[in-house]
């Protein structure tokens, strides 16, 4: 049996990730495949509970300290997605270490730093860019609401974004509608799942995330 397939989701704030990901997850237990949604930062952990209060402006932090905190919180999550990939499940994930970088390298934290606790997660096989306009996410629903919603830093971490682009990223213009968008989504997803299944070897895990 082919390990599962790591399949992420990235981009700045309100360019349609979240609703993305839950379609993609839908359309894949659709077609008969294993298939579960992690998200990050994931606000239900104790180290996501403090991300939150941060995210929320109930709670200051040091930018260094959040930056290690949102890395943690991937931790914490590596052995059970781990285990979920080699059980054969496949794995949408909403948001991971691009963003982890990219935020905080927007505030003025050096880049080479932002990138080493994240150094040795387990890289996806496969990364969709959702990628918008500033103008065009200020305009959305909720634009403004967490702290990092803001113009100016929302155009520092799209940059960012561009400069941390890796191999395996597939860039979505996130301008197009909710279903066009969907449906590019599952035809790349639904490729690179069956192009695992045809490989003779299952595959080891790309446990090398910032290592180059
Ligand atoms: N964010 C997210 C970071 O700054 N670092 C990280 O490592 C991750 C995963 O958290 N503005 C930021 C990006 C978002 C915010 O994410 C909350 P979401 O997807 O809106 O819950
Ligand atoms: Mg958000």
């Amino acid at each position: 049996m082919a390990r599962g397939r790591f399949i992420l989701l990235e981009g700045c704030d309100r360019a349609g990730k979240s609703t993305q990901c839950a379609m993609l997850v839908a359309a894949l237990k659709e077609k008969g495949y294993a298939v579960e949604l992690c998200k990050f930062p994931e606000r239900t952990t104790t180290i996501g509970q403090m991300i939150n209060a941060y995210l929320t402006n109930a709670k200051e932090l040091d930018d260094q300290a959040i930056h290690l905190l949102f890395s943690a919180n991937r931790w914490e999550a590596m052995q059970a997605m781990k285990n979920k990939l080699r059980e054969g499940v496949h794995l949408v994930v909403d948001r991971y270490a691009y963003s982890g970088v990219a935020f905080s390298a927007a505030k003025g934290l050096d880049l080479t730093w932002c990138k080493n606790p994240d150094r040795g997660l387990v890289r996806p096989d496969l990364t969709f860019f959702l990628d918008l306009p500033t103008s065009e996410a200020e305009k959305r629903g909720g634009f403004g609401e967490e702290r990092y919603e803001k113009r100016e830093l929302q155009e520092k971490v799209r940059h960012l974004f561009h400069e941390l682009k890796g191999k395996e990223w597939v860039m979505v213009d996130a301008r197009s509608s909710v279903q066009a968008m969907h449906e590019t989504i599952l035809k790349t997803a639904l490729d690179k799942i069956q192009e695992a299944q045809n490989e003779a070897q299952s595959g080891e895990l790309l446990e090398d995330m910032f290592i180059e």
